[in-house]
C-alpha cells in the first residue's frame, strides 16, 4: 500500500524513434517502475503518452527480458543459451575481435545499430571502438535518408516549421503521414485549428486512421505524390494563380520548373497520381484559396523508388505557394532539425587509421551473404534487423552462416537475438542517463536513470567503454564518463539558448531550441532562397534530375513483375508497435493485410482468412481484412509483427533491397506480391 511504500515520481524521456519525443513521468515504487505518464510540464507532450508506451513497464519486467550475458548452446535461431559472467563475456568478445582483426582485417566486422534508443550518448556509443578497430562503416539509411535528402537538396539545413503553428491555420495537409498513429501529439494542434473552422486533408494510398477522421481524403497512388504536387502546380501556373513577386523574392529558378510543367502533358500527371485532372485542379484551388496552410509531410511517402522526389515536389509546391514565408498559420514540417551538434564528439572518427568500407544498412541481406571480403563478425545493438531490414530471407541466410559470429546487445529476446552467438543484456531508457532531442518538435531534455539496471543489464555506453578497456585501449574517449561525453557534445550544439549552462548531473529542464521561430520568415532568417533547380554537381552526385519532375517507378512499373505479381504492397506503421519494438507484447500475432473487396473477390479471399503473401523474395502469412479503405490493386500490411512459431517469416521477407532515387534509402512501400489461401509448409 502506498503509505507504506517509497513512492517517487521521476522525469524521463521516451527514447523511441518517434517524432513526439515525449517528456515522461515515471512512478517508481520501492525501486520498481510501476507506471509511465506524460509530463504535463513538457510543452509538446502536454501530459499524455501513447497507449504503446503506457505498456512499457511490462517490457521492463517481462519474462522475455535478457538479464545476463549468455552464449549460444543450441542451433542458430533456436534461442538456446547458457549464462556466463560479464567478465567472461567481455574477455570472449575482446579475444574474438582481436582474432578477426588480425586474421581478416577490421572490415570483417560489420556494426549494425539504429534508433532503438534515440539518446545521443547511447545511440552513438559503438562508433569510437568501431573506428579504432577499422570496422566497416554502416550508412544509416533505414529511416529518413531519402526524405532528408529530398528536403535538403532545395533547402539546405533550413528547419521545419514549428508544429504549434498548425493550431492557427485554415488548412492542414497530412501528406503521407498517419498522424493518429505515428505523431499523436500533433493531433491536438489539428483539433484546435479545426475547432476554429480549419479543414484537414489527408493524402495517402489508403484510408488510414487519420484519413478516417479527416474532412477530406485524397487517395493517391503509392509513389504518385510528385504527380499530384506538380500537377497542382501546373494548374496554378496555367490559371495564373501564383504570386510572382513573392516567387522572385523568396525563390530561384522557378522559370525552369515552369517550362517543364508547361511542356509535360496532363496525362502523365493523372496516370501517375491515379487522380483525374479535375481532382488535381480542385486540390490546387483549395490551396490557393487558403493562404494559411500547414503541410505536415510524413516519412512514409519517401520509402519507394521515387520517394526523394516526392518530398522535392511537395516542397516545390509549398514554396510556390509561399508557405515557407513564416507568416501566421503557414508552415511545412518534415523534420524540425531543432538541435544539431558535432557528432565527432560522440563518434570519434579520429580513432580510425584509414577510411574503411561503407555498407548501406538497406543492403544487409547482401552484406551478410555476398559481400567480399566477407563479414565475419556482426555486431548489433539498438536494432532488430531480422524484423526491420528489407529482404529478410537473405538476412536470415546470413545469420545462419556457421562462419559468422553474431553479437546482439538487447533488452528482450527479439527474432534477431535468437541468432546471437553472444547475447548481452541492455538497459532500457529507465535504467540509463541520456540526452534526447526531438525531431517533430523543438525541445530537448537530459534525464538520469529512474531505476537501477534490471538484472545485469548495461547501457550501450557502458558496454563499449568496458569492452574497449578490456581490449587494452586507453585513448581518451574510452576513458570518458557519460557526463564528460555529454558535456563535450552539448558544448558544440546549435539550437541551445545563449547562456544556457548544461549540468549533466541534473535534469536539464525542457530546453527549447533557438531554431524555433513563429511569425518570422523561416527562409529569410536562414538567408536561404528556395532553389527550384539544384546545382548541377549536386544533382549529378545524387544521380537525380536538377528540378522536381516526374519519374518512372521501379518495381511497381516493372512489366515483368507486374505480370507475375499483380498486387502492390505497402507496409506502414501499426498503432501498437514502434517498428518492431513491442512485438514481444504481441507475440504470436501475424497481423492483418487490407485488401480491396474487388481483389478479394478476384482472388477468392474471405474476410478474416489466413492468406499467403508471396513474391520472388519470400513469403509470409497475414489475416485478410477485406476493406474499401484500400484501393484496388493495393495491399496494406501494417506493422512489423515478429516472426511466430507457426510463421517463422514476417513482412520484410517481401520487401526488397532496392533503394530510393536519392540517398539510397530502403523501399519498404514498393513491393509486388501475389495473394492466395494456400497453406505453407515451412518444413
Ligand atoms: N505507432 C507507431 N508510431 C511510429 C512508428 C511505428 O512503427 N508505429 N514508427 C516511428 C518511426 S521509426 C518513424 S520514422 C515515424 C514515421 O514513420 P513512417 O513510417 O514514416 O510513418 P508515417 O510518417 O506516419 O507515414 C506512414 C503513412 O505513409 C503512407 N504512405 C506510404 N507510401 C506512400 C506514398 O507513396 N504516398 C503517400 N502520400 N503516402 C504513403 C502510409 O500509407 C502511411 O499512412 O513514425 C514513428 N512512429
Ligand atoms: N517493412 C517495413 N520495415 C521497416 C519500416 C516500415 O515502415 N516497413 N520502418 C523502418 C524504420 S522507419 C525504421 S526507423 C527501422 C527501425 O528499426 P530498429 O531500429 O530495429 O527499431 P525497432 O524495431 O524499434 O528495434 C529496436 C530494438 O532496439 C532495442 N533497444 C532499445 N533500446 C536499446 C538500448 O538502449 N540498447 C540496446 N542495445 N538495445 C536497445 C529494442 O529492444 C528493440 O528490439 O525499421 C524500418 N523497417
Ligand atoms: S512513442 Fe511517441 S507518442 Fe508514444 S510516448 Fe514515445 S514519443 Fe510519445
Ligand atoms: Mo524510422
Amino acid at each position: 500500500m502506498e503509505f507504506n511504500s517509497n513512492v517517487e515520481y521521476k522525469k524521463s524521456v521516451c527514447p523511441l524513434d518517434c517524432p513526439d519525443s515525449c517528456g515522461i513521468i515515471a512512478k517508481v515504487v520501492d525501486g520498481r517502475v510501476e507506471s509511465l505518464a506524460g509530463d504535463p510540464d513538457h510543452p509538446y507532450t502536454q501530459g499524455f503518452i501513447c497507449r504503446k508506451m503506457r505498456r512499457y513497464p511490462e517490457r521492463v519486467y517481462s519474462p522475455d527480458r535478457i538479464l545476463y550475458p549468455q552464449v549460444r548452446i543450441g542451433k542458430k535461431g533456436e534461442g538456446k543459451f547458457e549464462r556466463i559472467s560479464w567478465p567472461a563475456a567481455l574477455e570472449l568478445l575482446s579475444e574474438k575481435l582481436k582474432k578477426i582483426v588480425a586474421q581478416y582485417g577490421g572490415e570483417a566486422i560489420l556494426p549494425y545499430q539504429y534508433a532503438g534508443n534515440m539518446g545521443v550518448l547511447n545511440r552513438n556509443a559503438g562508433y569510437g571502438l568501431y573506428h579504432k578497430l577499422g570496422a566497416s562503416r554502416l550508412i544509416e539509411t533505414i529511416c529518413s535518408a531519402a526524405a532528408g535528402k529530398g528536403w535538403s537538396m532545395h533547402y539546405g539545413d533550413v528547419p521545419g516549421s514549428p508544429p504549434e503553428v498548425a493550431a492557427d491555420t485554415d488548412l492542414i495537409i497530412a501528406w503521407g503521414i498517419n498522424v493518429k498513429v505515428s505523431n499523436v501529439h500533433f493531433w491536438p494542434f489539428i483539433a484546435a485549428a479545426r475547432k476554429q473552422g480549419a479543414r484537414l486533408v489527408v493524402i495517402d494510398p489508403y484510408r488510414n486512421e487519420t484519413a478516417q477522421a479527416a474532412d477530406q481524403y485524397i487517395q493517391v497512388q503509392p509513389g504518385g505524390d510528385s504527380a499530384l504536387a506538380l500537377g497542382a502546380l501546373k494548374y496554378l501556373v496555367e490559371t495564373n494563380r501564383l504570386d510572382r513577386k513573392m516567387l522572385a523574392e523568396q525563390t530561384t529558378d522557378f522559370a525552369t520548373l515552369e517550362g517543364y510543367l508547361q511542356a509535360t502533358p496532363w496525362e502523365q500527371f493523372t496516370s501517375q497520381s491515379g487522380l483525374d485532372k479535375e481532382s488535381i485542379a480542385a486540390f490546387a484551388r483549395l490551396l490557393a484559396a487558403h493562404p494559411k496552410t500547414f503541410i505536415r509531410i510524413g516519412i512514409g511517402l519517401s520509402r519507394n523508388s521515387r520517394g526523394g522526389m516526392s518530398v522535392r515536389a511537395i516542397n516545390a509546391l509549398a514554396a510556390a505557394l509561399g508557405l515557407f514565408s513564416g507568416q501566421e498559420g503557414q508552415g511545412v514540417l518534415l523534420s524540425s532539425k531543432a538541435f544539431s551538434g558535432d557528432t565527432d564528439k560522440l563518434r570519434f572518427p579520429e580513432l580510425a587509421d584509414t577510411e574503411s568500407r561503407l555498407v548501406n544498412m538497406a543492403h544487409l541481406g547482401h552484406a551478410l551473404t555476398a559481400l567480399q571480403p566477407p563479414v565475419k563478425l556482426f555486431f548489433v545493438y539498438s536494432c532488430n534487423p531480422l524484423s526491420v531490414a528489407p529482404d529478410s530471407s537473405m538476412v536470415r541466410q546470413g545469420l545462419l552462416r556457421d562462419d559468422l559470429f553474431t553479437v546482439v546487445h538487447e533488452q528482450v529476446m527479439t527474432p534477431t537475438a535468437r541468432y546471437a552467438d553472444l547475447l548481452l543484456p541492455a538497459t532500457t531508457f529507465l535504467e540509463n542517463k541520456d540526452l534526447y532531442t526531438g525531431y517533430g518538435h523543438f525541445f530537448m531534455g537530459c534525464v538520469d536513470k529512474v531505476i537501477k539496471p534490471v538484472g545485469e543489464a548495461r547501457s550501450n555506453f557502458d558496454l563499449f567503454q568496458d569492452l574497449a578497456r578490456t581490449m587494452g585501449f586507453t585513448d581518451v574517449p574510452f576513458m570518458q564518463t557519460a557526463e564528460e561525453r555529454l558535456q563535450q557534445y552539448v558544448a558544440t550544439m546549435e539550437g541551445v539558448p545563449n547562456g544556457y549552462v548544461f549540468n549533466p548531473d541534473e535534469f536539464s529542464g525542457w530546453v527549447e531550441s533557438t531554431r524555433k521561430r513563429t511569425g518570422e520568415a523561416v527562409m529569410r532568417r536562414w538567408d536561404t532562397a528556395f532553389a527550384f533547380k539544384v546545382a548541377a554537381e549536386e544533382a549529378a552526385t545524387e544521380g537525380a534530375p536538377a528540378i522536381p519532375c516526374l519519374l518512372e517507378a521501379d518495381e511497381f512499373s516493372d512489366k515483368d513483375l507486374c505480370s507475375r505479381l499483380p498486387l502492390k504492397l505497402i507496409t506502414p506503421p501499426h498503432m501498437d508497435l514502434l517498428n518492431s519494438t513491442f512485438g514481444d507484447l504481441h507475440r504470436g500475432k501475424i497481423g492483418e493485410v487490407l485488401i480491396h473487396p474487388k481483389d478479394a473477390a478476384l482472388y477468392e479471399i474471405a474476410d478474416g482468412a489466413e492468406v499467403l503473401l508471396e513474391n520472388n523474395r519470400g513469403k509470409c502469412l497475414r489475416l485478410a481484412k477485406v476493406s474499401e479503405d484500400t484501393q484496388e490493386g493495393l495491399l496494406v500490411a501494417e506493422g512489423l509483427f515478429w516472426q511466430t512459431d507457426k510463421c517463422p517469416t514476417a513482412i520484410n521477407e517481401l520487401t526488397s533491397q532496392k533503394t530510393t532515387d536519392v540517398a539510397a534509402g530502403p523501399t519498404f512501400h514498393e513491393s509486388r506480391v501475389c495473394i492466395s489461401t494456400k497453406s505453407i509448409d515451412y518444413g
